[in-house]
């Protein structure tokens, strides 16, 4: 008899682990980000698609990190003296008129950092320009600190620590490229960028969930905050295959999915995979 109890345990523990979840976007999150070598992966001695450019190039000791947020490569900035500005650029097809959100990380030893979108362009024979520009600062090393700023009012973020940043970008009709620029801004100090998006801010989130035999209660998908984007309805349990679709998800958020069975063990997935790249 004891072992028939083992078999039947057995046997319940492996329906509940093939509880099969499958998350896709439309459009995949990976295929929407306009930016190329958006992790700064990929490179021979030097990151591909991105190229420095500074007016003092003597003032810059850059170099292509071996560490980063995703993977194992970020984009390096570091800023000798306040004397110049210097930035990472690369340009990107964009659509014309269309709305794109630029986002990406960020961690720096101090200083300013300016991250820019920028294009030049002729609106009825009048030269124009796209400019939009997202400045972020740490103040370790402010010219007012300690002296008059209180210490409490020091909140930098950590050297170590990946800062997000994000800007809504709305191309004017006549723009079909732009320019993306991420350095320091006449300050001194060290920066690092990594798991840069240019894309679509917004997509529809599949969501696949095959029992494979267990008996499920519930499945939630919740974002980062612990927010429910969708639970199933009370009522009988779930035994037979189904598909959720959430439209207008955040392309850049994280989601987990969960489902629970009536014995209450959960399967969960979280998209995009952890330590993926954010793509
Ligand atoms: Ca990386």
């Amino acid at each position: 008899m004891k072992t028939v109890a083992v078999a039947f345990i057995l046997l319940a523990v492996t329906a509940a682990s093939a509880v099969e979840i499958t998350v896709t976007t439309d459009p995949p999150v990976a295929a929407a980000n306009l930016i190329a070598n958006p992790s700064i992966e990929d490179g021979d001695g030097e990151p591909a698609a991105w190229r420095f450019g500074t007016a003092v190039p003597e003032n810059f000791n850059n170099h292509w990190e071996n560490t980063g947020r995703t993977g194992s490569r970020s984009l390096h900035v570091s800023a000798i003296e306040k004397v110049m500005s210097g930035y990472w650029t690369q340009a990107v097809n964009v659509q014309p008129g269309a709305s794109y959100l630029l986002a990406g990380y960020y961690r720096t030893s101090g200083g300013r950092l300016l991250i820019f979108a920028k294009a030049n362009y002729e609106r009825d024979g009048v030269a124009m320009h796209f400019d939009e520009r997202f400045y972020a600062g740490s103040k370790r090393d402010h010219w007012l600190s300690p002296v008059f700023l209180p210490p409490e009012a020091m909140t930098d973020p950590e050297v170590d620590e990946w800062v997000r940043f994000e800007k809504m970008l709305q191309i004017p009709p006549e723009v079909s490229e732009i320019a993306i620029s991420m350095g320091s801004y006449f300050s001194p100090g060290e920066t690092w960028f990594d798991d840069i998006y240019l894309g679509p801010a917004t997509t529809d989130l599949h969501v696949a969930v095959d029992p494979a035999g267990a008996q499920l209660k519930s499945v939630r998908i919740i974002d980062e905050a612990g927010t429910e984007l969708y639970v199933s309805p009370e009522g009988p349990v779930i035994i037979e295959p189904f598909e959720i679709t959430v439209e207008d998800t955040q392309t850049q958020a994280t989601w987990s999915v969960i489902a629970t069975d009536t014995a209450g063990n959960e399967t969960s997935v979280a998209y995009p995979a952890p330590g993926g790249e954010v793509q």
